[in-house]
């Protein structure tokens, strides 16, 4: 008997695609706590509530990210490159090498490209890339990284090396000149520097290097996993370019697509420093609700099926919920919620029905009375927009024609929201 059931736990359901066809689902009010009582004030919220919604959040999707401060005490950071005439003179490019642990733990390389002739420190936009820092922009000086990279970056010999075929692949999706010209600065880190993106990848990655067991490490449920470790080297690149003195730490916007959307999300959730947090299609397990069934699955997503999915990205939990989202606990506008009350923006792509823009609509939505409650306007819209509209006030969210990507509209759209909530004048 045992082969049939294993057979029958592991057939993945048709993806649903259709509205009409989505199940009925409840969400649980992130201002509800555990007991059962209602969230009436800030006060409340502050101290009570949003650290039971950060234990949901760790204990059922993500995992608990350790406490590294005693670690982090040995950082070194040294810059290994810089040039004052970058992008045509009109950037100061400069490349960091960062040892967040200190010089007997590994490294990170961190790309920043800060506009020339600001008056003062200049609010910064922060995120991982997929590729390495040489993909995001066709700067030539731009350093290859030394870590694995996928297939897709990687040299032909099968050797997971980055090559210079990579170089520029992914400068749309960074829109560095015109992040320049209105008077932000850029920063980016290769995702792989933290962990490299594959099941045992944490082994080469900082998840390793931080656990007492290093590659021999069991994980546990409850442990951290990728989107944790990415999440915490967002964190550490932030404390890197606190120490650059052109840069305004206080104005860092933290964004990410689609995977590294998710990791934005856990890092500005976890981290309060971060000013401004944007999921551009960060999907399921990001910014979309996972009760609401369509796109891409809890299940899919956490591993529940043969050949399918990311669990390394999850605490061992999260696949408990595989065809069982109604037992979760919360759902994703609890993680939308813990940015309360800094500024977040969601942003979906109308072809990226995998990702669920309307879940992730309705993701910002549920956060909304978060928001609300500790004194800020939040989305101020509860209709699904038109595509290539934008609403929200502390709340962003658009739907932009096309595909899964990041494209200059979508950098518009959180420039100007920029403008508003961490200015560069
Ligand atoms: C997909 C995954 C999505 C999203 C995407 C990406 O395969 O199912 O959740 O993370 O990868 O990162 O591009």
């Amino acid at each position: 008997m045992l082969l049939p059931l294993l057979f029958l736990a592991a057939t993945m359901p048709a993806t649903i695609d259709d509205e009409s066809k989505v199940p009925p689902y409840t969400l649980p009010d992130p201002l509800v706590d555990n007991a059962g009582n209602k969230v009436v004030d800030a006060k409340q919220w502050r101290e009570s509530r949003r650290p039971e919604v950060m234990k949901l959040v760790e204990e059922n999707i993500y995992g608990r990210t350790p406490d590294t401060r005693a670690r982090q005490q040995a950082a070194v950071s040294e810059v290994v490159e810089t040039d004052a005439q970058a992008l045509g003179g009109k950037a100061t490019r400069t490349q960091l090498k960062v040892w967040p642990i200190g010089k007997s733990g590994p490294a990170f390389d961190l790309l920043l490209y800060v506009p020339n002739g600001a008056k003062g420190p200049v609010p910064a936009f922060l995120g991982l890339n997929f590729g390495g820092n040489h993909t995001t922009v066709e700067d030539k000086a731009v350093l290859l990284p030394s870590t694995w990279v996928s297939k897709q970056w990687a040299a032909a010999d099968g050797s997971n090396r980055a090559t210079e075929k990579g170089r520029g692949t992914q400068a749309s999706r960074w829109q560095v000149e015109t992040l320049v010209a209105r008077g932000f600065a850029l920063a980016t880190v290769y995702c792989g520097d933290f962990e490299p993106d594959f099941p045992e990848g944490w082994k080469q990655g900082f998840r390793a290097a931080l656990s007492p067991e290093g590659a021999n490490t069991a994980w546990k449920d409850g442990d951290w996993a990728g989107i944790g470790a990415w999440a915490w080297g967002l964190s550490r690149s932030l404390d890197a370019l606190a120490k650059v003195p052109a840069v305004d730490a206080k104005r860092v916007a933290v964004i990410g697509h689609s995977r590294l959307g998710k990791a934005s999300l856990w890092a500005g959730a976890q981290d309060e420093r971060f000013a401004l947090v944007i999921s551009n299609e960060s999907g399921c397990g990001g910014a979309a609700l996972g009760k609401r069934i369509f796109g891409e699955t809890v299940g899919v997503i956490a591993g529940a099926y043969p050949g399918r999915g990311f669990p390394h990205w999850f605490t061992a939990r999260y696949s408990r919920f595989a065809e069982k989202e109604h037992l979760m606990p919360l759902d994703q506008h609890h993680l939308l919620a813990l940015v309360a009350p800094r500024p977040l923006y969601v942003a979906s792509a109308v072809e990226d029905r995998w990702a669920d823009p309307k879940g992730e609509f309705l993701g910002a939505l549920a956060a909304d009375p978060v928001f609300r409650l500790l004194g800020q306007p939040g989305l101020g819209a509860d209709v699904y927009p038109a595509v290539g509209q934008r609403v929200g006030k502390s709340i962003g969210y658009h739907v932009r024609a096309g595909k899964h990507d990041v494209t200059l509209e979508d950098w518009q759209a959180y420039l100007d929201f920029a403008d508003r909530v961490m200015p560069a004048k």
